[in-house]
C-alpha cells in the first residue's frame, strides 16, 4: 500500500461537533485499515486510558469553569498519548481516534470563551507537541447534527449547549482546518453513513500512499 514504508503506525484523527458521526465514521476506518492488513486500534477523547476514563466521566458529569475544563481535557491527552497513542505508533500499529486537540481549540476556545491560541498552547506543552498525521473533520449542519443527537435520547452537560454555540463551534473547526491544510481533510458528513465512510476511506489511502 505505501509508496516509502513508514515503520511507524498511521495515525488518524476524526475531529467535528457532536452527532456528525465521529464514532460511526471511526469505526468505519478502523476496520477498513485492518481489511487491508494493517494493525490498528481504536481509542477516543476524552477518555482512552484507564486515567482518561476516570476523567471523562468528571468532565462529562461536573460542572465547572472553561479553565478547569481545559485542563482536564489537557490532562486527560497528556496520559492518553503518553500511555497509549505513542507506544501503539511506535509499535507499528495505526491509531484511529475519536477527537484530540483540535475539538479543545474549537470547543473551549471558539465555542467557550477561552482563547483558542492559548488553549492550543496548553495542549501542545500537554502533549509534548504530537499532532496526527491526517486529521478528518467531519463537517455538518448543526442543525441536522442536533437532530441526529437529539434522536439518541439522553445527551451529557456539553451536548446540551445551545445553537449559537454549535454555530461558532463548526466555524472554529472549519478555521483550523484552513490554518492546516495538509494535516486536515473536510469530509461532508451530511450524506449516507456509507458515502461517508467511502470519503473517509479515500482519505486515508491517499494519506497512505503519500507518507
Ligand atoms: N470535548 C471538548 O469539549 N473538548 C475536548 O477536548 C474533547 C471533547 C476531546 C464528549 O465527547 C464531549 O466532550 C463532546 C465534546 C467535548 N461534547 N459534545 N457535545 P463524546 O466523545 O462523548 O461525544 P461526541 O464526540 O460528541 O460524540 P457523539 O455525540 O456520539 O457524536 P458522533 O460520534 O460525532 O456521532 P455518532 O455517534 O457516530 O452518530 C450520531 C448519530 O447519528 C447516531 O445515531 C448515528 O447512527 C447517526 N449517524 C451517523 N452517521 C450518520 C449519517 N451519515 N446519516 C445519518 N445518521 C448518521
Amino acid at each position: 500500500m505505501t509508496n516509502r514504508p513508514n515503520p511507524r503506525g498511521l495515525w488518524v484523527t476524526l475531529e467535528g461537533g457532536d452527532g456528525t458521526g465521529k464514532t460511526t465514521q471511526a469505526d468505519h476506518a478502523r476496520r477498513y485499515l485492518s481489511e487491508i492488513g494493517r494493525d490498528v486500534i481504536r481509542t477516543r477523547e476524552p477518555g482512552g486510558s484507564p486515567l482518561g476514563d476516570k476523567l471523562r466521566h468528571l468532565i462529562l458529569t461536573e460542572e465547572m469553569g472553561s479553565h478547569a475544563e481545559a485542563l482536564l481535557f489537557a490532562a486527560n491527552r497528556a496520559d492518553h498519548i503518553r500511555t497509549t497513542v505513542e507506544p501503539a505508533l511506535a509499535a507499528g500499529v495505526d491509531v484511529v481516534q475519536d477527537r484530540y486537540i483540535d475539538s479543545s481549540v474549537a470547543y473551549q476556545g471558539y465555542g467557550r470563551d477561552l482563547d483558542p491560541a492559548e488553549v492550543r498552547l496548553l495542549n501542545m506543552w500537554a502533549t509534548g507537541g504530537a499532532l496526527p498525521e491526517l486529521t478528518i473533520l467531519l463537517d455538518l449542519d448543526p442543525a441536522v447534527a442536533a437532530t441526529r443527537v437529539g434522536n439518541r435520547g439522553e445527551q451529557d452537560r456539553i451536548e446540551q449547549e445551545q445553537d449559537d454555540f454549535r454555530v461558532r463551534l463548526r466555524d472554529g473547526f472549519l478555521t483550523l482546518a484552513a490554518t492546516e491544510p495538509d494535516r486536515f481533510v473536510i469530509i461532508d458528513a451530511g450524506d449516507t453513513e456509507a458515502q461517508v465512510a467511502g470519503r473517509v476511506r479515500s482519505a486515508i489511502t491517499e494519506r497512505l500512499l503519500t507518507r
